[in-house]
Formats: C-alpha cells, structure tokens, sequence
C-alpha cells in the first residue's frame, strides 16, 4: 500500500491550508489518482488495523438499494449513526435520549426505524432506482452482453435528489472497463478525508470490482481512484506523519466462497479476509 502512504505524503508536501464546511480546517490538494492491481494482493491498508466488517456490511447495504441504517446498526456497523441522531434531536418526540438509546430503538422498533433511521436517496438508491433507472442491475448486464462497450457508468450524482440526501456522495460515479477477460474499475471521488475515509473506500471498490467480476465471470484487474478535493484534517496530522513512519505489510487475500447468480444474493459470510498482517489502530476524530 505504498500508494497510499504517497497519497498522505503528497497532500502534506504540496497541500495549501484552507477552511472546510465543518470548521475543522484542512490541507488540500486537487486532483489525484492511484492505482491498485488486484492480483497483487486485496488493497487494504496495513499501516493501521481497518475495520473491513463495515465496509463489507455498508457495500451490501448499498447493493441492496437499501438506506436506512436500521441494517447497518443491526450489524455493529456505527459510520452512519450522527446525521439520523442530529434530526431526532431536533424532533419534538427527543427526549433527552443518549445515541445508544437512539440506537437500540433504531434496531426494536421498526416504525421507529422508518421515522427515524432513513438517510434519503443516498447511494443504494441511486444505484438501485436513479429515477427509476436499476443502474447495477444495467451495468452488471452490458458488461456481460457488450464488454467493449464505453458506456458502464453508474452514478449517484443525482443533482434533483440531492438536497434530500445526508451527505450528498462522496464516491460519486464508476465505471468499469473489459479486456480480455479482466474487468476494471474507475472511481471518481470529489472529496476524500485521507486519513479516515480513503482506506475505507479504497477497499469498499476494489471488493466491488471483485464481487461484479465474479458475477460476469470475469478476472478482477485494476482498482483506479481518482480525488478531486483530497484533504488531511488539522487533527489528523500528527496521526498521519505516524502512518508514513509504518513499513507497510504485504498485502492480505480477499476471497469470495461463492457466486451467486445476482449481485444482490451475496452475504457476509461468504467473504474471508487471509493473511491480514498490520500496524495497531490509529484513533481520530471524524469531522461532522
Ligand atoms: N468522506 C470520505 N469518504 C466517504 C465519505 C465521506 O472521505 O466515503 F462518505 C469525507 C470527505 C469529506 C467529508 O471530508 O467526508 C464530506 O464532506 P463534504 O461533503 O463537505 O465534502
């Protein structure tokens, strides 16, 4: 995962200082890419210990066109808990509830859950339904059907929906590219949080690539990520100039027990991550 660590070395040498949204203030630059070949190893960062479950979980989640986080919480996945918390708050039913009192009503009541737990179209909605459009189910065919074609594009950026949304996506549009029979993936990110989102989202993809692979029979090739605005956080700083001192392990294996004949029919079990070797966790503070 030198990649990685070039990335986090490139934005503290070359970042300017700027304020973000959250008032965390940030080192930016535009426009970056990276590139991960899959038969090298499954791109997760070894220079801290990354919590995969979530990610394994969020991307069902999002396969299913699912977006309310009663799935995620069920789970123990917590990434998208603080927007859902923050309405409820406002609510007139608050009643002094703590988030883990939020939460567990998010997981028993299921009324509550609907009331309460749903973040908008975000992205298994656009996936799923773009204005009625199963982008997934389409991509998932042309690449089968027409694999030279330049069109396997899905894209969350619905600008009608997105004043709806929690967060409007950050992972915004992919596309995937055949030759022979090795499939890739292009991802466009307009905003990425390096220390804390980027790893995430670097395995979240490439599982991605490797889940449509399988389902088209294809071979997984090449993870490329491209970032428009991609940030450090102030707070993070420290806690990255400590991630670059880390020699990097070799990489672990993903591997995938089974292929089901929709992408929808995978599940969490049928996932094994091998031979994870890495560094001990690196805390940090997420900037709402
Ligand atoms: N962010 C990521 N990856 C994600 C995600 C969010 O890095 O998958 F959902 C970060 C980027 C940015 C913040 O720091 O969250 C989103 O804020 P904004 O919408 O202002 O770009």
């Amino acid at each position: 995962m030198k990649e990685y660590l070039n990335l986090l070395s490139y934005i503290l040498e070359n970042g300017r200082q700027k304020e973000d949204r959250t008032n965390t203030g940030i080192i930016s630059t535009f426009g970056y890419q990276m590139r991960f070949d899959l038969n090298k190893g499954f791109p997760l960062v070894t220079t801290k210990k990354i919590h995969l479950k979530s990610v394994i979980h969020e991307l069902l989640w999002f396969i299913n066109g699912d977006t309310n986080i009663q799935y995620l919480v069920k789970n123990g996945v917590r990434i998208w808990n603080d927007w859902p918390y923050q309405i409820f708050k406002d609510s007139s039913e608050y009643q002094g509830e703590s988030m883990k009192e939020f939460i567990d009503k998010i997981i028993s009541d299921n009324s509550f859950a609907r009331n309460y737990g749903d973040l908008g179209p975000v992205y298994g909605k656009q996936w799923r339904d773009f204005n009625g459009v199963d982008q997934l189910y389409n991509v998932i065919d042309s690449i089968k059907n027409n694999p030279n074609s330049r069109r396997h594009i899905v894209t969350s950026w619905n600008p009608e929906d997105i004043d709806k949304m929690a967060l409007p996506p950050c992972h915004m549009i992919y596309q995937f590219y055949v030759v022979d029979d090795q499939l890739s993936l292009h991802l466009y990110q307009r905003s990425a949080d390096a220390f804390l989102g980027v790893p995430f989202n670097i395995a979240s993809y490439a599982l991605l690539l490797m889940m449509v692979a399988k389902i088209t029979g294809l071979k997984a090739h090449e993870f490329v990520h491209t970032i428009g605005d991609a940030h450090i956080y102030l707070n993070h700083v420290d806690q990255v100039k400590e991630q670059i001192s880390r020699e990097p392990f070799e990489l672990p294996q993903m591997l995938i027990h089974r292929t089901p004949s929709h992408i929808e029919d995978f599940k969490y079990d049928d996932f094994e991550l091998v031979n994870y070797k890495h560094h001990p966790h690196i805390k940090g503070k997420v900037a709402v």
